[in-house]
């Protein structure tokens, strides 16, 4: 595919950004199934009032029983979208979701570092996806490593769920306060563990580790709700999207919990194998 021509001057361009509206940046893969990925984010971000923009990282050919195939986008075209993105708009937060393979991190990673020396106050979330609710690696096993020693540590906030948690520190234990101390204690960064693994069948808790200690988020479990693919992607563009709009971390977990609660409990439901995540009201 031909390349085009730069347009204009950039910088010139940013110039006219007046608008209010914060700006969220998801980097992720794109879900034909629309119920994780940069479907879930941008149908997040734009429910909570945050102008979404998207870097697609692959193509999965997916539905909630199945992923068939998985194209990781060539870093030509990864960093093509990013640099245009990041010359043009005031972004204010940024997700990173699944990231396939090491050749695309260390690109990303590149953009994020000049991100952030212009963007004091932007807030980096990884969240650190590691394969799909039905199974499917989504990150070649080589490209972890990339993962954890060099994006993990630019995170201001990393959600993974247990396993992933697990896998990132090589742990073996399950007890998610120790998990996100040691997550914060390595990666210098807030982390929070997702509860959607936990052990409870009333309730789902959602833990925060900052530096100033630990806060539990925990709502009644909703039946049905670990059956709906795309949670732990939505709850994270929900936070990442308070965030953006200039929330403190703990307000905007809090909020994020209060969307994904809402959009669990208004799933829409087709059959009993097929539902999705539906709008918060
Ligand atoms: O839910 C994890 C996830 C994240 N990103 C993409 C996915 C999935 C699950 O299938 O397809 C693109």
């Amino acid at each position: 595919m031909a390349r085009t021509q730069s347009k204009g001057n950039y910088l010139e361009f940013g110039k006219y950004v007046t608008t209010e509206t914060p700006i969220a940046l998801t980097i992720a893969g794109s879900d034909s199934s629309s119920g994780a990925g940069l479907q879930a984010d941008l149908k997040t971000f734009t429910a909570a009032e945050v102008y979404g923009l998207t870097v697609a990282t692959a193509v999965v050919a997916e539905n909630p029983l199945e992923v068939r195939l998985i194209e990781p986008v060539s870093t030509v075209v990864l960093e093509a979208q990013l640099d245009l993105l990041f010359a043009c708009y005031p972004i204010a937060s940024v997700k990173t979701g699944m990231l396939p393979n090491a050749e695309q991190i260390t690109v990303i990673i590149k953009h994020l570092e000049t991100w952030k020396s212009s963007h004091p106050n932007g807030n980096l979330v990884v969240d650190p996806i590691i394969q799909s609710s039905t199974g499917s690696p989504l990150i070649k096993p080589g490209a972890l490593t990339c993962l954890v020693d060099q994006l993990l540590p630019m995170a201001d906030l990393i959600t993974p769920n247990i396993p992933e948690a697990k896998t990132l520190l090589g742990a073996e234990t399950t007890d998610p306060e120790k998990l996100g101390s040691d997550l914060a204690a390595r990666f210098d960064a807030a982390a929070l563990l997702k509860g959607g693994h936990g052990s409870s069948n009333t309730t789902a808790s959602d833990l925060l580790i900052t530096e100033d200690g630990i806060t539990c988020y925990e709502t009644n479990r909703i039946p049905g709700g670990h059956r709906l693919h795309g949670t732990g992607c939505t709850l994270s563009a929900a936070i990442t999207a308070y965030l953006a709009q200039g929330n403190a971390l703990e307000d905007a977990v809090a909020h994020g919990k209060a969307y994904i609660t809402n959009a669990i409990s208004h799933a829409f439901h087709w059959g009993p194998d097929l539902a999705a995540l539906g709008r918060p009201r």
